[in-house]
């Protein structure tokens, strides 16, 4: 920072306090200059890409500037000193990930990263400058922004298991996560109602597992069946589509292959994976099934190692999600296969049996070089050495496994299930629950109940969109705005920083955003 920056910074904090720009999630450092005054972008504002590995940062801007202002600025190389938008990515001997500044002044935006990604979030906040409604010359603030992310694990998880959505919604669904300086979506792939990704070598999985024959209609249990065929799959080719656009905008996809429960899909396909060897159904109502994959049959293992020798190469990811959530063992209880496993295996119960499965499936993925992650359940029965947990049913297993050394991404229903209800009573066909805006926005990543030590374990915390009753798009944007807004202040910001009312004062801009996006969000949060 150059002095002069930093005596009218000082100043200006003295005199007046606070900065007054709406950013979500707030940056570590906002400062404004004595003298305010603006830089216009228009249509004639050259983007300098000081580093050829910027482009897709610039790319990304003109993306948003065409979609929403109607133009693209010219993207040139190297410029020295020249007046426009400057994107530099100068990392320091020892780089914070995502960190960058960004200054503006009469002359120019200068974007600093310290990593790639660090000048893509640089761009996210140059986006927030901007004006929320159309004009040919968006006018920025002079204005001193140093920032970088509290977590390294930034998420949000999208089921696509009991409603399917289509690629262009997954990728608005990933510039969302991008717009929140968000760098994760955990795509939940495989369920009880729909498996969704194309595997060559069992074609069933989704000829027949991808459709269901009917949908309950309502609540669960449901007063009725609509008896509508109703399903849908990725293939590998729009699987790389995606995949490849979430990289450009530096969010890894971390698949999730569920197992040993919510198989029922793949038990349709493909029903000598049961215990009973069937005949199985595409569930077609919510819930927990009891029909899983047998422990005890070999052939399970070898068709889940196809599955991910053709699902692991499609997502460079270091993480894959198994699953392992909401198991029940009454199959296994019967099943002379299994009982023959745990007698083998020496193993007490089936919460053994369960963890026996997971650790098999594991150390074919670490043989892979990935890592697992599992629901809070792979701890039962003792935790697959490598494996990340994450914690849903409270904060509890996130504690146990870090306290067992392991890392941990932090999901608890209570806070960051975001397919809960947003009022009360609820004002839409939800699950249940209550977890309005406010208490996400509370939210806490580091459990209180975690010693000090162990707290580096928690690489963050996601927010989960289970689909039961999110049928369209429309409604997943409802239950997901402004609550990801919240969590991504969660997620990035300072904790000192954190402050409800100051929140909601820059969600009005933030508002005004997403009705520039034609967001479908929820307008009447608590
Ligand atoms: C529990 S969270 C589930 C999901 C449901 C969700 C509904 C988790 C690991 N399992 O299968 O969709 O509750 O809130």
């Amino acid at each position: 920072m150059n002095h002069f920056w930093f005596i009218a910074c000082i100043q200006v904090m003295a005199a007046c306090g606070l900065a007054q720009v709406s950013i979500i999630p707030q940056p570590v450092e906002v400062k404004m200059p004595e003298s305010a005054g603006n830089f216009s972008i228009t249509s004639k504002t050259s983007i300098y890409l000081e580093d050829a590995r910027l482009a897709p940062s610039a790319a990304f801007l003109n993306d948003y500037l065409k979609q929403f202002y109607g133009f693209t600025l010219p993207v040139k190389k190297k410029s020295g000193t020249a007046p426009g938008i400057h994107l530099r990515y100068q990392p320091p001997a020892s780089p914070k990930v995502g960190a960058y500044t960004l200054q503006v002044d009469a002359k120019s935006i200068v974007i600093n990263g310290e990593t790639e990604q660090g000048a893509f979030y640089g761009i996210q906040t140059l986006i927030q400058l901007l004006p929320t409604a159309k004009s040919p010359a968006l006018s920025i603030p002079y204005i001193l922004i140093n920032d970088y992310p509290r977590f390294p694990y930034r998420g949000m998880h999208l089921d696509v298991g009991r409603h399917f959505f289509p690629v262009a919604f997954v990728k608005k669904y990933i510039d969302y996560i991008a717009l929140h300086k968000m760098n994760y979506i955990h795509w939940h792939l495989t369920e009880d109602q729909g498996w969704r990704i194309e595997i060559k070598k069992y074609p069933l999985l989704t000829q027949v597992g991808a459709w269901r024959n009917g949908t309950i209609i309502g609540h669960h249990p449901g007063t009725a069946n609509d008896n509508i065929r109703y399903g849908g799959f990725y293939t590998q080719k729009e699987v790389k589509e995606i995949v490849d656009y979430a990289a450009k905008r530096y969010i890894t996809v971390v698949p999730e292959i569920e197992m040993p429960g919510h198989s029922s899909a793949a038990l349709t396909a493909y029903p000598h994976l049961g215990c009973t060897g069937g005949p199985y159904k595409v569930q077609e109502t919510w819930g927990v099934f009891k029909d899983v994959y047998c422990a005890g049959n070999d052939s399970v293992f070898s068709f889940l190692q196809d599955v991910l020798d053709e699902v692991l190469p499609l997502f460079p990811s270091k993480y894959v999600h198994i699953g392992g959530d909401e198991c029940p063992k009454d199959s296994w209880k019967v099943c002379p296969k299994c009982q023959a496993r745990k007698a083998a295996h020496n193993l007490k119960d089936e919460h053994e049996l369960q963890s026996y499965f997971i650790q098999r499936m594991e150390k074919y993925i670490n043989s892979k070089g990935k890592i697992i992650i599992g629901w809070d359940e792979i701890l039962e029965g003792g935790l697959a050495p490598n494996a990340v947990v994450m914690s849903w049913r409270g904060e509890k297993g996130g504690i146990e496994a870090a306290n067992q050394g392991h890392d941990v991404i932090m999901t608890p229903v209570s806070h960051v299930y975001l397919d809960y209800a947003q009022a009360k009573p609820e004002d839409s066909l939800v699950i249940g629950g209550y977890t309005p805006l406010k208490k996400t926005y509370s939210y806490e990543p580091i459990p209180a109940g975690l010693d000090t030590s162990k707290s580096r374990h928690v690489l963050g915390a996601q927010g989960n969109v289970w689909t039961e009753y999110m049928r369209h798009p429309s409604k997943v944007e409802y239950m997901i705005f402004p609550r990801m807004s919240a969590l991504s202040e969660v997620l990035w910001s300072a904790r000192e920083a954190k402050n409800w009312e100051r929140f909601e004062g820059r969600l009005q801009k933030q508002i005004k955003r997403y009705e520039l996006w034609g967001v479908n969000y929820n307008k009447k949060f608590e």
